[in-house]
């Protein structure tokens, strides 16, 4: 479904077993160094959502080679089969003229617990207009959609469910989002997770 122009949703994209494939994947980027860290913001706020990036490090607001607000390492590299998967993820949502961008070289993984929140926010720190690719892993949450103008509404909300896609190209790009909420238990028995994990896949431009 396209809930707003350039953002497509397409729930049980992934496969059980490519999830599962995907979520040992991100336990591995996790562990130290550059690994798991908790974001500090400039105002003095900490992010629920703990957070691992490959390719480049998202420190709030830059991007940087090594990882300036955790333990100092270099930023884990950025896989081959996740620019695959990126790219393959955009060419099913939105067509192959949309996959034609630079290559994918950037994953930010977001780690849930059920308290775990993210507010509204846009994602202005690349330097490309092409789509950011979303994957959820575990438990359910409500994704709040908005637009590109405002932190307030009008905005919908979407429940995305483990192995779902969403895209977000054009002018969609630059609206605000946030995840209000997650429904602790409800990840799939058999994936092992507790809690929630959201893959994001982008073109630096840099
Ligand atoms: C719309 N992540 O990493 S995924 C983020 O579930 C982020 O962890 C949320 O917002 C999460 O920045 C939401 C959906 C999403 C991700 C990136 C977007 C929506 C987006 C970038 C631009 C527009
Ligand atoms: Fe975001």
């Amino acid at each position: 479904t396209e809930p707003a122009p350039g953002a497509v949703h397409l729930p049980d994209w992934l496969p059980p077993a490519r999830q599962r494939e995907l979520l040992r994947a991100c336990r591995e980027w996790a562990r130290p160094p550059a690994g798991l860290r908790t974001v500090h913001t400039p105002g003095g706020g900490t992010m629920t959502a703990r957070q691992v990036c490959l390719g480049w490090h998202w420190h709030p607001y830059a991007y940087a080679r090594t990882v300036v607000d955790g333990d100092g390492a270099p930023v884990k590299p950025f896989p081959a089969w996740l620019g695959e998967l990126g790219r393959g993820a955009v060419t099913d949502a939105l067509g192959a003229d949309a996959a034609a961008s630079a290559p994918y070289d950037i994953a930010l993984i977001n780690f849930y617990d059920a308290d775990a929140r993210m507010g509204m926010h846009r994602d202005a720190d690349e330097r490309s207009d092409a789509p950011v690719v979303s994957l959820s892993l575990g438990d359910t949450c409500v994704f709040r959609f908005g637009n590109p103008r405002t932190r307030t509404r009008p905005y919908t909300d979407v429940e995305l469910r483990s192995g779902d896609l969403f895209v977000f190209g054009g002018p969609s790009r630059l609206a605000y989002h946030g995840v209000p909420r997650v429904h602790a238990g409800t990840a799939p028995p058999e994936l092992g997770l507790t809690g929630r994990l959201n893959i994001t896949l982008r073109v630096s431009g840099l």
